[in-house]
């Protein structure tokens, strides 16, 4: 029997590496007024790209996006790839990255692959390939076709695989059959993810506050940290796991088997923080080529080693947080002096204080020696 192009389509693109794929018309997203109302609610914080007017008209019309568009091909990627060690994680001289960090860039692997899909539908087709940057509601549509329930912590899971994936998407005007609705499990009674996050970050379950989230915090948010959340952080420098390890569905986490994602050694996930400190631009750039960290630069992940630094609190990080004070960033002059504070070495910042020109930095300094005095 001979596959139809949906199947063949489905078969290429688990050739391409892909872990699962599902097809749904380019229907509109049920939820836009959920998404509306986020929006409304300022939940976005500064990532001004999600409320632009021009890309939620793309949301809402996804021939916007590609005319006569009538099918999304959905894929997911697994990147589970090694359980932490408590010893490692929980130690506060190493900064804590995310899973879906450790390997290669997600967008570098996926986008390449979703664009040889699109070729191979042929000429005759117009498509558009999304890997997380694009103006669509990606949980939403995998959703709809299939590939999972959208938990209370907002991640897409999948009943036996848990939520450790990437999505990607093929918008194409291909008339492709759609999977057929299943049945899905959901959350049920648990509330394990809401009451984990340390920044209480769910205002009501199915809804974050990205203000609130560590991810972005550590990624998103180009300035500064605001105080009060920086202790809540801890040792997490970028994006965070915790409302992905407690739930219960992850217990099923099958292991990447794509080779870029797969890690060696601990010190990836958790680097040591004495070492991220001291990178300067080139080192930051050599360590980082080819990672998804690399795109929020030497600024951000030095702000957030610091931030980790001063939640450890250990006077061993004094000599490179004194050092960052002298640093050409006013951010991370900051945040070294609030990290010094935090670990109750400010004989330094009082030095410099008055030398200091940049008004956030010299509030922050001021912050730091009221607080120990
Ligand atoms: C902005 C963004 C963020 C923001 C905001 C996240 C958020 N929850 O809204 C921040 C920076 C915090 C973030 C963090 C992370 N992100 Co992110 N992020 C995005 C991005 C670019 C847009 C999401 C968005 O539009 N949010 C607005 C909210 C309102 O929409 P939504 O979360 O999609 O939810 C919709 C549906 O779930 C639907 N819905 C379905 N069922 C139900 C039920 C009810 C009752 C309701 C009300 C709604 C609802 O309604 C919502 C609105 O339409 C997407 C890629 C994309 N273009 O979609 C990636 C994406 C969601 N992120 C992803 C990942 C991996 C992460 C992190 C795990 C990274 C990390 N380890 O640090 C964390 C997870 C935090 C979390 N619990 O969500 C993956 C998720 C894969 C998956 N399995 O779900 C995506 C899809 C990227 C990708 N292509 O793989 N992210
Ligand atoms: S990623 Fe971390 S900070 Fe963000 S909602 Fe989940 S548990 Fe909270
Ligand atoms: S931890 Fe519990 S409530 Fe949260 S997403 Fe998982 S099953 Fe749902």
């Amino acid at each position: 029997m001979s596959l139809s192009l949906t199947e063949q389509l489905k078969v290429k693109a688990r050739e391409l590496g892909f872990s699962f794929v599902g097809v749904v018309s380019a229907d509109p997203s049920p939820y836009l007024a959920a998404y509306k109302r986020w929006i409304s609610a300022e939940m976005h914080g500064k990532m001004g790209y999600l409320a632009r007017p021009d890309r939620l008209i793309r949301r809402e019309d996804l021939n916007v996006i590609v005319p006569n568009v009538r099918s999304i091909v959905c894929v997911g990627l697994d990147y589970y790839s090694l359980e932490l060690p408590a010893s490692i994680a929980n130690d506060p001289s190493r900064g804590r990255i995310s899973n879906y960090a450790w390997g290669v860039d997600y967008h570098d692997v996926m986008t390449p692959r979703l664009k040889e899909l699109a070729n191979w539908l042929g000429e005759d087709v117009q498509s558009k390939v999304y890997v997380d940057t694009g103006a669509i509601l990606e949980r939403s549509h995998a959703q709809a076709a299939g590939l999972g329930f959208v938990g209370k912590n907002t991640m897409l899971i999948q009943p036996r695989r848990g939520s450790y994936f990437f999505l990607g998407e093929l918008l194409t005007t291909a008339a492709l059959e759609p999977d057929r609705p299943r049945q899905m499990p959901g959350c049920g009674s648990c509330t394990r993810c809401l009451s984990a996050c340390p920044t209480n970050a769910f205002p009501t379950p199915y809804t974050l506050d990205a203000r609130r989230c560590i991810s972005y915090l550590t990624i998103e948010l180009k300035d500064w940290i605001p105080r009060d959340l920086r202790p809540l952080i801890g040792n997490w420098i970028y994006g965070c796991d915790i409302c992905q390890d407690v739930c219960p569905w992850n217990r099923f986490a099958v292991k990447t088997k794509e080779a870029n994602f797969r890690i060696v050694n601990h010190g990836v996930a958790a680097p040591k923080l004495l070492d991220l400190l001291a990178l300067d631009d080139d080192a930051f750039k050599a360590r980082f080529a080819g990672s998804p960290i690399l795109r929020i630069k030497r600024r951000r992940l030095v702000r957030n080693a610091c931030v980790a630094a001063g939640n450890w609190g250990s006077e061993t990080a004094v000599p490179a947080l004194e050092k960052l004070l002298r640093d050409q960033e006013p951010l991370l002059r900051g945040h070294a002096a609030w990290a010094l504070g935090e670990i109750g070495e400010i004989g330094a910042v009082k030095r410099m204080v008055s030398a200091e020109d940049d008004p956030a930095v010299q509030n922050e300094m001021a912050h730091a020696i009221a607080e120990r005095e």
